[in-house]
């Protein structure tokens, strides 16, 4: 591979500046803006759709770009808080004395084996005085997330909304008397935050006929017909979720969870009529019945690879609950929360981060701490975030480990964290973990010594970093940083030596922008946007996330 630049004309200092490189991104656009309204979903057939299910989604019967439309916020947002808060808060990891380990605090009720009715009881004393939605929803907006998705219900049955359709809620059963998800829908409407539903539709440990994973029912107040709980509980307290926050403009999505067997094809079917009567509320491949729903959710984890083709959100801890448990203190670093929201992006993907309030209506200090610090990164860098598309690069950021197994028992990604790349047409952004481990200037073979090489590559503007670190000591607490202001502009020949000829094919079909940069003969514009590693968060507590 020849590397031309020297002779390229427009790799020249003045492409540093913010603004040259802006002007570049508008020229691209211009340029491939026949592209970008191409769909990436296909069309269901009608008989993919129609045979499996007895009721359509309503996204099934849309044309492309009207499908399109639909998820456009969803797709851009890229973050957003989940919020899982209900009666365990009150328990708080601890029951009879005895603390929960290894199991989330809103599961207690289930792996205790405590009785409906002791469960039940919790409602008399649950009283979250300081719960203030416009706080909340401000620290999100801080936070810089798009979207937030609160447990409406989850499996214990109890309804943090008003319900008439079951009393077992939080206005009629508790002093509070108030309804959280009608104060959050005001404040998310006012500060213009999208609100999605948690919905526990199958596993209900309070309902006769509620379905209880691992171990099944364990209280005899359990046993009941499922369809009959589907009909009289969940219908209608879906519809009630679905009408009783419009004039707030919510939900804009309803999230379901833990689907069993009982969630037959046809009882499925009837939730979707229910939710087809909303056609804007989006809903997560959670539901059951065979329903795909409109976003993959894995959980806990990124996938190596993301969906290619797909909607998909990581949903994610901050420290190991979803549910507060006050003895969890294993909280993830604002380095790796932010490192995996970046590799997330740079897989086309959302990252939807949990936290948990306790009983009082607080959402723990060290969990705000963490969403304001990815906050101050995004306000800086969310151009590198929002709205972006996966990166142009096939580099891998991992490998397969050969020892280490995944849940499945296949083998697990061990993702490396160098760099992750994200785009908009014409605009490639790179955020760098891992500053290069070597002195190094603005020339051809010096500028990235270790694993990161993008021959050809050129710093501007011209200076030397030096970085004063020894191999194999931690990388992050002392290596020099790029500030933003800084690029890396890349020609078209050095970009093919990360794409080359035969691998184009691969590449046409995620990030045909790039691959349209290469043909056109024209600089493709670097954005570096790392500035937040400058400060030191939370060293002795890193723990990295596959
Ligand atoms: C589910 C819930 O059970 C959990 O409480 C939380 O709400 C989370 C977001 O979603 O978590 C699951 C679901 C499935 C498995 C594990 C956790 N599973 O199949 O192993």
């Amino acid at each position: 591979m020849t590397l031309k630049n020297d002779s390229n004309p427009r790799t020249f200092p003045g492409l540093a500046s913010r603004g040259l490189a802006a002007l570049l991104a508008v020229v691209f656009a211009a340029t491939f803006s026949g592209c970008h309204s191409t769909p990436k979903t296909q069309p269901a057939t009608k008989t993919s759709s129609t045979a499996q299910h007895p009721v359509e989604p309503i996204k099934d019967t849309m044309t492309p770009a009207q499908r399109d439309a639909r998820i456009a916020w969803w797709r851009q947002a890229r973050f957003g808080m989940f919020i899982h808060w209900g009666l365990y808060a009150e328990l708080a990891g601890t029951w009879n004395g005895k603390r929960l380990e290894n199991h989330p605090g809103e599961w207690i009720m289930n792996r205790d084996r405590i009785p409906v009715a002791d469960y039940k009881k919790l409602a008399a004393t649950f009283d979250p005085t300081k719960f203030n939605a416009d706080q909340w929803v401000a620290m999100a907006k801080a936070s810089g997330v798009k979207y937030i998705v609160i447990t409406a219900k989850h499996h214990d049955g109890f309804a943090m909304f008003n319900s008439a359709a079951n009393k077992f809620n939080i206005v009629d059963a508790t002093p509070f008397k108030r309804d959280p998800l009608k104060a959050l829908a005001i404040a998310c409407h006012k500060q213009g935050i999208k609100l999605g539903f948690y919905y526990s539709q199958d596993q209900d440990w309070t309902a006769p006929g509620g379905a209880a994973l691992r171990g099944g029912h364990w209280d005899k107040a359990q046993d009941g017909s499922f369809a009959e709980y589907v009909h009289t509980k969940v219908i209608p307290q879906l519809k009630e979720l679905l009408n009783n926050y419009q004039g707030e403009d919510a939900p804009d999505e309803i999230w379901f969870d833990t689907p069993t067997k009982d969630m037959t094809p046809e009882l499925a079917g009837e939730i979707v009529a229910v939710l087809n009567k909303h056609p804007n509320v989006l809903w997560n491949n959670r539901l059951g019945g065979g329903y795909q729903g409109d976003f993959e959710t894995p959980e806990q984890h990124i996938p190596a690879q993301g969906y290619p083709g797909k909607n998909w959100e990581t949903c994610m801890t901050i420290n190991t609950t979803w549910g507060y448990k006050s003895f969890d203190t294993d909280f993830k670093s604002t380095e790796t929360l932010l490192q995996n929201l970046i590799d997330i992006a740079s897989k086309g993907g959302n990252y939807l981060l949990n936290v948990g309030p306790d009983a009082t209506g607080v959402i723990p200090k060290p969990e705000r701490d963490r969403m304001l610090a990815i906050g101050k990164w995004l306000k800086v860098n969310g151009d590198a975030i929002y709205g972006t598309q996966p990166g142009p690069f096939t580099d891998q950021h991992g490998a397969y480990s050969t020892t280490k197994k995944d849940r499945k028992g296949n083998p697990r990604w061990v993702p490396v964290w160098d760099w992750r790349a994200t785009a908009k047409p014409g605009t490639v952004y790179v955020s760098i973990f891992e500053w290069p481990h070597a002195t190094f200037s603005q020339s051809n073979q010096g500028i990235y010594a270790g694993r990161y090489k993008p021959q050809g590559a050129q710093v501007f503007p011209k200076r030397e970093w030096h970085h004063g670190e020894a191999a194999g000591q931690s990388a992050r607490s002392n290596r020099q940083r790029p500030s933003a202001a800084d690029r890396i502009v890349i020609d078209k020949d050095s970009l093919a030596v990360h794409a080359p000829q035969s691998a184009q094919q691969v590449q046409l079909q995620r990030h045909d922008h790039a691959v349209r940069v290469l043909e056109e003969h024209i600089v493709l514009s670097i954005d570096i946007s790392i500035d937040y590693l400058a400060e030191p968060t939370h060293p002795a507590t890193e723990k990295k996330e596959d």
